[in-house]
């Protein structure tokens, strides 16, 4: 029998609407470059998706830090580019520069994808997931993830990290059947890969939508919504009981929009989410989860302690989980990580 919510474990009470004394907690980039045994990982292996494909390394890099603290999810140590990779698609990380992608830029450019290799390229990253799921404490929930389809297009289409999202959103005007072609393929990737990822042993899945926050309302609709909800649809009608977490990072006055129209069971919200759209919208919604500046985490000290408080005083009357409003920087002490998170097991 599986266990009733009230026996879960604390992160996948919150997300089902649970009222937690202590709210549950983990943070957006958790495993990374601002830990140093990270960087002694990351310096064995020639590329960075070397190391999302190798699960003995992607199984140690996502319990380091499981390791140093009292989190209540580990989350997958994988990237959102794999699935461009796992396409067919070019795709390297250059040291200092992010990622490089051989941009996709026609309908033609997208018929050359090779959705049938979408699993045999991710099957170490599978492989991964089961032995986390074997390994992890019991109280610790495991998170998987996919990249939403218009954030990972972005990187598909301009090649790399963009400031101004030109290529990406002209296609979408000029040619909005065959940019629909591109999304397409990545909303029935990411339905087969989070559905691996969940078959394998994870419990939650979130969707990084990292680059909502630059379109226009119609655009927004059509590109953001609209494929998110098919994505929840499809996984909901097979595993129904598993949570999705959206995270529409910069959708601002679109936040409850997004919410509801996606059936997502609980939403991250970024660092400029005011609380009181939280509390007094999102809330009633569904379970929010965020929003603590990552920033805030290099300072540490006072400055962190006081938005922390400000943070639970505002949220901890309802169905939440605290983590940051963006990923951790790598210039992060990872004794602060450690302060936050004794602060938050001792509220
Ligand atoms: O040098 C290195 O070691 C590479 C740095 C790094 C790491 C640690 C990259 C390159 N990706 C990751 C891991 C990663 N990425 C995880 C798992 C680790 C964890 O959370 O603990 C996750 C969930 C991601 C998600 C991701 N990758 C996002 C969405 C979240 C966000 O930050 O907005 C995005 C946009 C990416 C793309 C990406 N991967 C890496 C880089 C440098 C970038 C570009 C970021 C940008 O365009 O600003």
């Amino acid at each position: 029998m599986p266990p009733t919510v009230s026996a879960a474990k604390p992160l996948l009470r919150s997300l089902a609407g649970e009222i937690a004394a202590r709210p549950p907690v983990w943070l957006m980039r958790q495993a990374g470059r601002y830990l140093p045994e990270y960087r002694k990982v990351r310096a064995q292996v020639a590329g960075f998706l070397d190391l999302c494909y190798t699960t003995e390394l992607a199984v140690e890099v996502t319990l380091q830090p499981i390791r140093r603290y009292a989190l209540d999810a580990a989350i997958l140590f994988s990237d959102i580019l794999v699935v461009p990779d796992a396409l067919g698609q070019s795709v390297t990380f250059r040291e200092g520069e992010g990622p490089v992608l051989e941009p996709i830029r026609s309908a033609a450019a997208v018929a050359q994808l090779r959705p049938a290799g979408l699993h045999e390229r991710l099957a170490p990253v599978y492989e991964t997931v089961r032995r986390l799921a074997a390994t992890l404490p019991p109280e610790v929930a495991l998170i998987g993830f996919a990249g939403a389809p218009w954030t990972v297009a972005t990187y598909m289409v301009e090649g790399g990290t963009s400031r101004t999202f030109h290529n990406v959103q002209l296609w979408a005007y000029r040619d909005p059947e065959g940019f629909a072609g591109l999304i397409d393929c990545l909303v029935a990737a990411t339905i087969e890969y989070l559905a691996a990822q969940i078959v394998a042993g994870v419990e939650v899945v979130q969707l990084f939508d990292s680059w909502a926050g630059v379109l226009p309302e119609p655009a927004f609709q059509r590109w953001v919504i609209e494929p998110t909800a098919r994505i929840v649809a499809a996984l909901r009608q097979r595993h129904p009981d598993v949570p999705i977490i959206g995270f529409p990072r910069g959708a601002g006055l679109l936040y409850p929009a997004y919410f509801s129209a996606t059936g997502v069971s609980a939403i991250g919200l970024d660092t400029t989410v005011p609380l009181s759209l939280a509390r007094g919208n999102l809330q009633k919604i569904g379970a929010v989860q965020g929003n603590l500046d990552p920033l805030l985490v290099v300072t540490g000290g006072a400055a962190m302690a006081a938005a922390t408080r400000a943070i639970l005083a505002a949220l901890s009357q309802g169905p939440f989980v605290f983590n940051l409003g963006h990923g951790i920087v790598p210039e992060t002490p990872p004794e602060h990580v450690a302060e936050l998170v004794a602060l938050l097991r001792s509220f």
